[in-house]
C-alpha cells in the first residue's frame, strides 16, 4: 500500500483515534543503508547501516515528532504552538504549522542556528523571534509562556513528540528484519535517545522483537551535560543543533542508557568533522554535523576496543538531519573548485588527460 506517513503505519502504537485529524507530510520510511566502508573501521564481523533521517519531509527527524505533536494540537483545538529551537524543531513546527493552519511561534538562539533550518521556519511564515541567549534560555522562556498562556509548546516535553519519534525504532526493526544489537545516536535534548528506547520496549511488548539493543548516545564534547553530571552553562559545538546544555530529557536518557547496559559519552568536534567527511566522501551519504556525532562515537569506541564480541551484529547509526541544513559548515570544509577557461584544452589539463 501506498505510503501516507508514521501515524497511519504505526497507528496501533499511537494515542491517536479515529477522531484525531491527521496532519501528515507523508514523514517516516526513511531509508536504511549498509554502510560497508564504516563497517570495515569498526570490525570485521561488524554491519553499520545508517537510519538516514535526513530524507524526511523537512529534512530532519523531527517530522516523526511533529506530525503527532501538531495532529494532536489540532484535535485539542489549538490555534497558536511554539518552540524553542537550535534549528531543526522550529523546521519541522513551522512546515507543520503551515499544513495545520496553526500559527507558530519560535524561539531562538541569536547567531546560533545554521542557515538552510532559519530559511525553512521562515518560508513556513512562523513567527521567529531571536533571542540574546542560548538555547537552553530559549526553551526557558517558552516553558514559562506556554504554561501561563494558550499557546500549545510543541518542544520534545511534548509527550506527543515523543510517541510519533518511536517510530524510528518500529522502522528500524521492520527494515532490518531484527532489532538491532546496539543503536548509536546524538544526543542534545535527549528527546530521541528517549523515544528510540520507548519504541524498542514497545515492540518488544507487542512481540514483535524479541531482545532490545543497547543504547549508545553522543553529546558533543563541549556541550556534554550528561556525560560531565552537570548543567553547562555557555555550551560550546559546531554542531549547533546539539548545543544544549541542560536537556530537558536527561533523566530518561539516563535511564535509555542503564537500562539497556549502554552509554553515554562525548565526541570533539574534530571527530564529529571527520565522520561528517567520511559519510560524504566514502559513503555517499550527506549529513549536518550533529548527526555525524553517532558516526563519530563508534569509531572513537572501535579505538579503544569497545566492539570485543566475536559474533556478527548490527549497529544502527541514526543519521538524524540532512547535510544541505547547515550549508556553510559544508563550504567550510571543501575546497573551492577551480576556474579554468571553457575550453576543450584546459579541461582536458585539468583532469590529467592531456
Ligand atoms: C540534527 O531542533 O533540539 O537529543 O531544537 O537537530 O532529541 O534533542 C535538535 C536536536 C540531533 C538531538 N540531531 O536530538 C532542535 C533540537 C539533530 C538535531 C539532535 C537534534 P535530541
Amino acid at each position: 500500500m501506498k505510503w501516507q506517513g508514521l501515524i497511519n503505519k504505526y497507528k496501533e502504537y499511537l494515542p491517536v483515534s479515529n477522531k484525531t485529524p491527521i496532519v501528515s507530510l507523508n514523514e517516516g520510511n526513511t531509508p536504511l543503508i549498509f554502510a560497508p566502508h564504516i563497517s570495515s573501521l569498526i570490525g570485521e564481523k561488524i554491519k553499520v547501516f545508517l537510519k538516514y533521517e535526513g530524507l524526511n519531509p523537512t529534512g530532519s527527524f523531527k517530522d516523526r515528532g511533529m506530525t503527532m505533536a501538531i495532529s494532536k494540537a489540532l484535535e485539542d483545538g489549538a490555534h497558536a504552538v511554539m518552540c524553542a529551537s537550535t534549528g531543526n524543531t522550529s523546521a519541522s513546527a513551522a512546515a507543520y504549522s503551515a499544513r495545520a493552519g496553526l500559527k507558530c511561534i519560535v524561539l531562538i538562539p541569536k547567531g546560533a542556528i545554521a542557515l538552510g533550518k532559519l530559511a525553512q521556519a521562515l518560508i513556513h511564515k512562523a513567527h521567529v523571534i531571536a533571542i540574546d541567549g542560548n538555547f537552553d534560555d530559549a526553551l526557558t522562556l517558552v516553558k514559562e509562556i506556554t504554561n501561563k498562556y494558550p499557546v500549545t509548546l510543541v518542544n520534545s516535553l511534548n509527550p506527543y513528540r515523543i510517541e510519533g519519534q518511536t517510530t524510528g525504532a518500529y522502522e528500524v526493526c521492520d527494515q532490518l528484519g531484527s532489532p538491532p544489537d546496539i543503536l548509536s545516536i546524538p544526543v542534545g535534548n535527549a528527546g530521541n535517545i528517549t523515544a528510540y528506547w520507548k519504541g524498542f520496549k514497545r515492540y518488544q511488548e507487542a512481540g514483535k522483537i524479541e531482545s532490545l539493543p543497547k543504547m549508545l548516545g553522543f553529546q558533543a564534547a563541549g556541550a556534554a551535560p550528561i556525560v560531565n553530571k552537570k548543567i553547562i552553562e555557555d555550551p560550546k559545538t559546531i554542531a549547533t543543533a546539539i548545543k544544549i546544555g541542560n536537556p530537558a530529557s536527561w533523566q530518561s536518557a539516563e535511564a535509555a542508557r542503564d537500562e539497556s547496559n549502554g552509554l553515554i559519552d562525548s565526541v570533539t568536534d574534530e571527530e564529529i568533522l571527520n565522520a561528517y567527511k567520511i559519510l560524504s566522501s566514502k559513503e555517499g551519504v550527506f549529513v549536518e554535523p550533529a548527526s555525524a556525532a553517532s558516526v563519530a562515537g563508534i569509531l572513537k569506541l572501535a579505538q579503544n576496543n569497545y566492539f570485543t564480541e566475536n559474533d556478527e551484529y548490527n549497529i544502527v547509526c541514526v543519521l538524524t538531519g540532512h547535510g544541505l541544513k547547515d550549508p556553510d559548515r559544508a563550504i567550510k570544509s571543501i575546497e573551492e573548485p577551480v576556474i579554468i577557461p571553457a575550453k576543450v584544452e584546459s579541461v582536458l589539463k585539468e583532469i590529467g588527460f592531456e
